[in-house]
């Protein structure tokens, strides 16, 4: 059975404004700090009827208590014992257990079945998982199988949530004011919250478009620049760890809704299998929910010979993002031809793919300090076929070892 590590510690992340916002949050590394969101718990299903049971030690490196609650799971023991909210007096600190400053506790967790779930702090979690104290847990199928066509899927072969490349986007805000009341031992009051940043995988645009382990954002290894080739099904597995809701809308096509909050939309009846997935425009993940998403792109002809498509070249000025002489336009419409492009402007499609926004649909979600771009914009890039890597976007089969 799996066994996961983890430690509840601080850190800082750094902000698109050039600030340093203190945090809280997991890492699964002895003497690590915070990581925002914390290290995904990847595991897979024991064959069905076999009960999955997670153990995760949890060690508090903060002042305060700190535990761990499992929504969408089912019974979680603590140290061997059914698990129990916490009080003191008659004021509920707890919903469940909680590691004391320096002490390490123990859970199993009963797993439901396949899906997208969140972890998150179930102590103060007004404060704490707004501070960064959650990440996601992703249970694959007991017949899962990478990179095979017809077991690497979300919830079990004939499912219909077969995927090529999957990513993880945890959606959520930081308000520093939160934060600095925290770091130097100020009251809050949560009616007052006034979240600066929006955030995915605990980065603002345009750290949305590094990728995954990217160096220079230690404490955020979880990238959210969606690659992908024609035809692929990309399974996005969001989750909301924040307080607001957040409609994510992916451009050059819907998205599919194969599940929610780590339930596959089918029903299965006497009469056979009622399919309840639907498209959408935007899709809304709210506080505290999942949502996996499938998205296909299949631009229908971009053959230069045989299609030939009239296209103006757009002004200069259009072209260019902000005054950086970059653009995301290659100087042709057709995937995977770059064209001439004058002056002093430089592509930012290095072999002519294609770069779709993924954005959130609320205002306040797509920019920053007043300005668009800002926030939750990610961007998917469609490469020509065969170009890329099979590693882009592939979450490993399991996180810890079993
Ligand atoms: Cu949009």
């Amino acid at each position: 059975m799996p066994t996961v590590n983890l430690w509840a510690t601080d850190g800082y992340v750094g902000t698109p404004d050039g600030k340093n916002v203190y945090i809280w949050g997991f890492t699964d590394k002895e003497g690590g700090a915070a990581q925002l969101p914390g290290p995904a718990i990847i595991v897979k299903q024991q064959p069905y009827l076999i009960p999955t049971v997670v153990t995760v030690n949890l060690t508090n490196k903060l002042a305060e208590p700190v535990s761990l609650v499992f929504p969408g799971q089912g019974e979680v023991r603590v140290n061997g014992q059914p698990a129990q909210p916490q009080y003191q007096g008659d004021k509920l600190v707890s919903f469940i257990n909680h590691a004391l400053p320096g002490e390490t506790i123990t859970y199993q967790v009963t797993l439901t079945g396949p899906g997208t779930f969140l972890y998150e702090s179930g102590t103060y979690p007004h404060r704490q998982v707004q501070m960064g104290l959650h990440g996601a847990m992703i249970v694959r199928p007991p017949d899962y199988l990478g990179l095979h066509p017809e077991k690497q899927t979300a919830y079990g072969r004939n499912t219909g949530t077969e995927f090529d490349r999957e990513y993880l986007l945890v959606l959520g805000e930081i308000d520093p004011g939160l934060h600095q009341s925290v770091e130097h031992g100020l009251p809050y009051d949560t009616g007052e919250f006034n979240p600066r940043y929006r955030t995915i995988n605990g980065k603002c645009w345009n750290g949305t478009v590094s990728g995954d382990g990217d160096g220079h954002l230690p404490a955020r290894p979880y990238g959210s620049m969606i690659m992908m080739e024609p035809g692929e099904k990309v399974l996005l597995r969001c989750a909301g760890a924040g307080f607001e809701s957040h409609p994510l809308h992916p451009h050059g096509n819907h998205a599919r809704v194969v599940g929610l909050d780590g339930k596959l939309l089918q029903n299965c009846g006497i009469s056979g299998t009622t399919d309840l997935s639907f498209k959408r425009f935007t899709i809304l993940t709210g506080p505290g929910q999942t949502c996996d998403l499938i998205y296909t792109w299949t631009g229908p002809g971009y053959e230069p010979d045989t299609n030939p498509i009239p296209t103006r070249l757009p002004q200069i000025r259009k072209m260019a993002l902000a005054p950086t002489g970059l653009t995301m336009w290659s100087g042709s419409p057709y995937l995977g031809v770059k064209g001439e492009l004058p002056g002093e402007i430089e592509s930012c499609n290095q072999i002519g793919e294609y770069h779709f926004m993924l954005n959130s649909h609320g205002v306040p979600g797509i920019t920053g300090q007043g300005a668009f771009p800002g926030g939750m914009p990610a961007m998917i890039a469609v490469y020509p076929a065969g170009t890329l890597e099979p590693h882009h976007g592939m979450l490993p089969t399991e996180s810890h070892t079993p």
